[in-house]
């Protein structure tokens, strides 16, 4: 490591060094450093070029730097970023009615990080149970999926049903159950069992950790009639699937499910600033009254500024058609490709996924770095997943091209 460190202008290999010196060790990246990013494109400090296709777990669908919301950001900077809560700020109303037009809700709760918007839902949904259907003080279920991934708050790893979430993290909190994801069967059994007591139903349209996995069709429906059956809420975690990443603006469209309870996140804000939103009608959302719930940061000018200035450029530039159309052609690409390795291809618009064979030692692990050294940045979920998901800007060529590469990679092992 260099002793005269420039701030800004270190290499690569100084970058990873500093980080795992003065980093926590709560991830294992793939050993690439990005310096700048426009559109579906990413540099490292070197210059070299890739196409990315994780794009920031799907917060970056409009493209990075996006001009149009980098703009809102530093108009909006240079105005006012941040009032709290104590006051109103003048962006805050006028987004919360545009973002609630947008997807059809009477009212929205402004968060920050995901896991912060899944955390809202869930106390909502908590509050919604004691206060209008009647359940009894501190008896409130919430029935979560197998293999789900709503973020890294004790209420979720206390969902989760992956070791790496949730080992070492206990005492775990009450009152959850987990059933089969894509079974309508046992949401059934668990309604008729435990219904009176039931707030909510949490669910991911699509599986983004599980690895892409797509439900049958139908399936968030039958759960959703279900959920009435019971007078039990339907949440729909759309962090991931949302804001036309699959194809459609939310993936609960594929089944003409409007949620009870919708949140989103990451592309809310286009990949600029940390932005969730719980989105509710007025009798679930007015349950929770003054300082009962909140956060500094949440409905923060900026934060408006940025997800409006987001959304717009969704609308704008027909990037849910756009993914659904791309998404078509791209697995049929990667369908053509034939090799033993290459087991599988699923997905939904440009959230997709290869299953790979792991064979002779090689995994997803090191086909993605071999991907990498072709200019592709993708990251494997598992050891035999590869999630490809690039910016819903990226053009047909540069969708052909790519896999092509894809396929070249595949070829050499
Ligand atoms: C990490 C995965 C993606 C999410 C859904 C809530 C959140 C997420 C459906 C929380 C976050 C991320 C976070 C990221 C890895 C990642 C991920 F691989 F784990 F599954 F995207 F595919 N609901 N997903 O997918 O949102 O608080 O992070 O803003 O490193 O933990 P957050």
């Amino acid at each position: 490591m260099s002793d005269n460190l420039v701030y800004g202008k270190i290499s690569s290999k100084e970058s990873m060094e500093l980080e795992e010196k003065y980093g926590a060790h709560n991830y294992h990246p793939l050993p690439v450093v990005l310096a700048k990013g426009e559109g579906v494109h990413l540099w490292d400090p070197e210059g070299n070029h890739y196409y990315d296709f994780l794009s920031a777990y799907s917060a970056v669908n409009q493209g990075h730097c996006h001009p149009k919301i980098v703009n809102a950001l530093i108009d909006q900077a240079r105005e006012l970023t941040l009032t709290s809560r104590a006051f109103f700020n003048n962006k805050l109303g006028e987004y919360e009615k545009f973002v609630t037009d947008f997807f059809g809700y009477d009212m929205v709760l402004p968060m920050n990080s995901g896991a912060e918007g899944v955390e809202t839902a869930l106390k909502l949904a908590r509050k919604w149970g004691y206060t209008v259907k009647g359940i009894e003080k501190d008896n409130a279920i919430i029935i979560f999926c197998e293999n789900n991934f709503h973020g890294r708050t004790l209420f979720v790893v206390s969902a989760s049903t992956d070791p790496d979430c949730y080992d070492g993290f206990g005492p775990f909190i009450p009152g959850i159950m987990k059933i089969a994801y894509n079974d309508v069967n046992a949401l059934a059994e668990a309604l008729a069992k435990h219904g009176k007591n039931v707030a909510a139903f949490i669910v991911e349209p699509i599986q983004g950790e599980a690895g892409v996995f797509v439900p049958e069709d139908g399936y968030l429906k039958k759960c959703y009639e279900l959920c009435k059956e019971h007078n039990v809420l339907f949440i729909a975690d759309e962090v991931q699937t949302g804001i036309a990443r699959t194809g459609k603006l939310l993936a609960c469209d594929y089944d003409n499910v409007r949620p009870d309870i919708l949140i989103l996140g990451k592309a809310i804000s286009g990949g600029v600033l940390p932005v969730s939103a719980v989105l509710a009608d007025r009798e679930i959302m007015l349950t929770i009254k003054p300082g009962q719930h909140g956060s500094t940061f949440g409905g923060f000018p900026l934060a408006c500024a940025v997800a409006k200035a987001a959304l717009e450029v969704v609308k704008e530039e027909k990037l849910a058609e756009r993914a659904f159309t791309l998404g078509e052609r791209f697995r049929a690409s990667l369908r053509a490709i034939n090799h033993p390795m290459l087991k599988l291809v699923r997905g939904r618009g440009l959230l997709n996924a290869i299953v790979v064979e792991p064979k002779d030692g090689v995994e997803a692990w090191d086909v993605c770095l071999m991907l990498k050294e072709k200019g592709i940045l993708c990251k494997p979920t598992h050891r035999h997943i590869i999630r490809l998901a690039p910016p819903l800007v990226i053009t047909e060529e540069e969708l052909d091209e790519c896999a092509a590469i894809i396929k070249s990679v595949f070829e050499t092992l």
